[in-house]
């Protein structure tokens, strides 16, 4: 680990909370920004008023470190991503802040609640699923461990949709999280940054000899930043979330336009005006969309530009960029970032095109989240140059070059097709760019997010490139903040850990492992299971409010929470359900302990089968909530709109997490360890992070089922799977299917559910059946959630378990994954303000 400087002359306080000027500062801004004393004002007057008293302390702090960072100058990385999938900020902040009893108490002599308060604030929801959520976590776990850090995003007006659950199918409502304001964000028109589109590339040669590019004919259109202060926990430090909206730039004056500027004129301001209006809710997949590619590069282009703007208002010499700058790109989305530095080296800066390489080299770092191949980014080369020339040209180079280092290194070994080598590895090929290539080339890190996933990049999906460049590959296991999901999505849990181990855990997550003593401690036990419970009726009363379905907080918790998507599994899940209840309907006098299924999932937007899952296990849910004869034994639940904010209550409450997807395609998974956190035991398979968490924990404390990676891709490799053999052989599952199809769950319409039963069964002989071999790893399954059952029954033996689940998370914390990134790939120095 590197050496920490010590920056900030002023020492900064460790402020003392003043309950009463607190309290005279929400007063004052409710009468300033609405002409309201307090019992006037409505509910989400009162949370802008709190977050703005708030937002006035977090300033203090922003600015110090920001003029602390300014006087070391540390080397300082650039987290650039499509997605930040924040949640809300009030809660956090005062968390982070160390505020948040205080806060809470001064409230309560206001009248107010703040937990009503925090229900105010919309969600900044400006992410899919798990790699915008970790972007998040990373802020937080940057800020907190004192690195000098920056997230780039996008500042979309709408974010992920909001689901609403009608007739039991999912519809996508508009997002608009900033209809009410944002009182936590900053606009920085300062700092705004013009981005080119189209047009064309011109030639020619200046004075000295050098050819000088010149983009002619484009569009344009102007980014302006917004700042979101990322909150340290407890040192002070305040990190920025840069997200960047679109303005029109003001560009013609009316009086002298002719038709062709009044055309180009109307054309940009659409430009400007649809390109950061709503994220695209597609996870895991990747459609190709023009818009999308304007995105990337709008948000790309302002942060590059300002980085190296920024870099250059301290510095003379942009060789040594650097040595202060490194960019961490997460996925392939911000690829273009490559190009776009190489573009404002040599164009603007006059470097030789060895000189950018050198830097962009060393500068750019790569993050691999997937390893599905409808994930990968490929974008039509006529697309691609249409909307980047210059860029384009730019990756035309680096692919040119690259062929020939490919030709090098392998014409004279013996044994290798150069060839096929050239097909499978360059950057532009069969008529598309592919992103992924260009960041592995250009980059001097690349990482998977789990063990598993790093070693199947290595072996399968990236071998060639692994073989040509081992000394890039690393591993970074995902982790988790335990401030958000622990401190403040679970207190009683939180006070319930420090009061047995101290709150070390709260900076430094593996001291939670001191808990391990008290896992066979009855007192312990019972306490633990009494907050469980407690966390269960909180999640019961969630329930009844906004499904209006009764739940039994004694019952087990079971829950899959997370996108939707085939290879996540959602459909095995509820497929079990039908197989329970069939087994409830024939065995009324089976002693079955009483269980709740929870789901909470969004789907793709134009995800058919992915919808459709959702319409089955809201059909389900009908049927079994309502059957009198199983007398409450099952019940299903779907929480609409499954968000960061509800996740918080759900982890709190979960006896089982469900992490059920087929091995070797889920990268990582985050839920899992959320969950782990909050004392569930997992029920999954050995993929992504799960076998770390088995590792962590121990077989016995986890219920762990179905094919291994190396069984799914040898089946995927020769084949050998006919999933047709376990529907004629096994009677459960047959039966199950057929009511897929015969009107069980859809008596109006009994072909609703064909489309799912035919991607099982391939009846159609369309496309591969069973592509995610639900039915191959049905029986297993249903064996792992007997093991469940009769392991819930034995309370104590439960309670243990669910203990060491809570003791075993150290390895989850973000910060853990955070200083592996500082220490192995980006070395940067810690701030500290005293
Ligand atoms: O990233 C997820 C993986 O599926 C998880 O296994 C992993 O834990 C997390 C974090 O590393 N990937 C995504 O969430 N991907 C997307 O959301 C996404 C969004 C747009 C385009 C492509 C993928």
């Amino acid at each position: 680990m590197k050496k920490s400087v010590v920056a900030s002359e002023k020492p900064v306080k460790a402020k003392e909370f003043d309950k009463e000027l607190f309290k005279r500062s929400v007063e004052y801004n409710v009468r300033t920004l609405y002409r309201k004393n307090l019992e006037e004002a409505d509910a989400q007057q009162i949370f802008q008023a709190v977050s703005y008293a708030i937002k006035d302390r977090i300033v203090e702090n922003w600015m110090e470190t920001q003029k602390a960072y300014e006087k070391e100058d540390p080397k300082m990385v650039y987290y650039m991503s499509m997605e930040f999938l924040m949640g809300r900020a009030l809660g956090n902040n005062l968390i982070n802040l160390k505020a948040y009893k205080p806060v809470a108490e001064a409230l309560e002599e206001l009248g107010l609640d703040l937990n009503l308060i925090e229900d105010q604030e919309p969600d900044a929801a400006l992410g899919n699923g798990g790699l915008g959520r970790l972007a998040a976590c990373f802020l937080d776990s940057l800020a907190t461990l004192g690195y000098p850090a920056y997230g780039c995003g996008i500042r979309y007006r709408y974010g992920m949709f909001k689901q609403e659950i009608r007739d039991g199918y999912q519809v996508e409502v508009p997002d608009n999280w900033l209809m009410n304001g944002n009182p936590f964000e900053l606009r920085r028109p300062e700092y705004a940054k013009i981005v080119k589109f189209g047009g064309y590339v011109s030639v020619h040669t200046d004075e000295n000899g050098r050819n000088v590019f010149t983009q002619e004919g484009y569009q344009s259109v102007k980014a302006v930043p917004f700042d979101f202060p990322i909150v340290g926990y407890g040192n002070g430090i305040v990190n920025t979330l840069r997200i960047w909206d679109a303005e029109p730039v003001e560009c013609f004056q009316l009086d002298s336009f002719d038709k062709g500027d009044y055309q180009k004129a109307v054309e940009q301001e659409n430009l400007a005006r649809n390109i950061v209006e709503v994220l695209y809710p597609n996870d895991n997949h990747y459609a190709g969309k023009e818009l999308r590619l304007k995105q990337q590069y709008f948000f790309i282009s302002a942060s590059v530009q300002e980085a190296v703007e920024k870099y250059m208002r301290k510095h003379d010499d942009i060789h040594k960029f650097y040595e202060k700058v490194t960019f961490q790109l997460n996925d392939t989305h911000p690829t273009v970032a490559i190009a776009e530095l190489m573009r404002v080296l040599m164009d603007d800066y006059y470097l030789t095109w060895e000189e950018a390489w050198e830097i962009t080299t060393k500068t750019c770092a790569y993050t691999n989240h997937t390893i599905m191949a409808e994930a990968l980014e490929k974008w039509p080369i006529e697309l691609f140059s249409r909307l980047l020339p210059r860029i384009y040209q730019i990756v035309e180079e680096i692919n040119r070059r690259f062929i020939l280092d490919i030709q090098q290194k392998y014409s004279n070994v013996p044994g290798v097709d150069v060839q096929e080598k050239i097909r499978k590895m360059a950057i532009i090929y069969d008529g598309q760019v592919k992103m992924a290539h260009m960041a592995i080339v250009a980059g001097y890190s690349v990482n998977g997010v789990a063990r598993l996933h790093t070693e199947i990049l290595k072996t399968q999906e990236l071998k060639d490139f692994y073989e040509m460049f081992p000394e890039r590959f690393n591993n970074k296991t995902n982790g988790i903040t335990q401030r958000r999901f622990l401190l403040h999505a679970n207190p009683l849990l939180a006070d319930w850990v420090t009061a047995h181990v101290g709150d070390d855990w709260i900076t430094d997550l593996p001291q939670i492992s001191r808990l391990k003593v008290y896992a066979d401690d009855k007192k312990a036990q019972q306490e633990f299971m009494n907050i469980k419970y407690q966390n269960k009726v909180r999640l019961a009363k969630y329930i009844l409010e906004h499904n209006g379905i009764e739940v039994d907080p004694r019952s087990i918790f079971d829950v899959q929470v997370k996108r939707l998507h085939e290879y996540k599994r959602q459909l095995l899940n509820i497929l079990h359900v039908m197989y329970l209840y069939n087994e409830l309907k024939e065995h009324p006098e089976l002693d079955f302990y009483p269980r709740t299924f929870i789901f909470g999932a969004k789907a793709a937007a134009g995800y058919r089968n992915a919808k459709l899952t959702i319409k089955l296990i809201n059909s389900v849910a009908d049927v079994v909530n309502n059957d009198p004869a199983i007398n409450g034994k099952i019940k299903v639940v779907f929480i609409e709109n499954y968000n960061v904010s509800n996740a918080e209550i759900i982890f709190a409450a979960a006896d089982v997490s469900e992490q059920i997807s087929t091995a070797s395609k889920e990268a990582s998974g985050t839920g899992n360890m959320k969950f782990m956190l909050n004392g569930a035991l997992t029920l999954g398979t050995m993929d992504g992070a799960n076998v770390e968490i088995v590792e962590e924990v121990g077989e016995e404390n986890a219920f762990i089922f179905g094919l291994s990676a190396q069984e799914v891709i040898n089946y995927e490799n020769h084949g050998g799977y006919d999933p047709m053999e376990i529907f004629n052989n096994d009677q459960d599952v047959r039966k199950v299917l057929m009511q897929l199809i015969n009107g069980t769950y859809a008596p109006g319409d009994p072909e609703l559910f064909r489309p799912l039963y035919n991607s099982l069964l391939n009846t159609q002989c369309t496309a591969k059946a069973d592509t995610y071999f639900i039915l191959k790893d049905f029986k297993s399954y249903a064996e792992a959630q007997k093991k469940v059952e009769a392991a819930y029954r034995d309370e104590d033996n439960w309670a243990k378990s669910a203990i060491l689940n809570v003791a075993c998370s150290g390895k989850f914390t973000s910060d853990r994954t955070i200083q592996q990134y500082v220490d192995e790939i980006w070395h940067l120095d810690k701030v500290v303000l005293k």
